[in-house]
């Protein structure tokens, strides 16, 4: 069994939880924080057989967007003073993140 991690934009959620379920895979949705641009984000669990993680990945590529969020980072000028200017920078965030992992034990009790 495998355990696939999918970290999304939370504005893909909806539709890809609803398209999982319609699959009949099982997911856990859990709120998440990304370091880097300290906005929220959302990490989907989906344990699956092995021979089914590439159907599983193929829908998270179906659904999933990318998307370019535009952030203010501080730059310090050339000049004398150091002084912080803030500056407009592009990232390019997902589609998703995706990390499949081994289960060694999976019950249900
Ligand atoms: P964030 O950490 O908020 O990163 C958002 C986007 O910012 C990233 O998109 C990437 O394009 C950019 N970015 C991240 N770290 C950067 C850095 N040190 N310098 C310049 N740009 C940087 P994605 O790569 O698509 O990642 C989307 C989210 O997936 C991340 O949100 C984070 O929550 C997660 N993630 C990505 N790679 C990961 C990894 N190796 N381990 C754990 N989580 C990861």
């Amino acid at each position: 069994m495998k355990l696939v991690y999918a970290i999304i934009h939370d504005e893909d959620v909806d539709a890809l939880v609803s398209e999982m379920n319609k699959e009949s895979f099982s997911v856990t949705k859990l709120c998440s924080t990304g370091g880097f641009l300290k906005s929220g984000n959302t990490t989907l669990l989906i344990g699956v057989e092995k021979e089914k993680v590439d159907e599983v990945i193929s829908i998270i590529k179906k659904i999933s967007k990318s998307r370019t969020k535009t952030i203010s980072a501080p730059m310090t000028p050339g000049g004398i003073g150091g002084v912080f200017v803030p500056y407009n920078m592009d990232v390019v965030v997902g589609g998703a993140t995706i990390f499949v992992v081994n289960v060694e034990r999976f019950e249900k009790v």
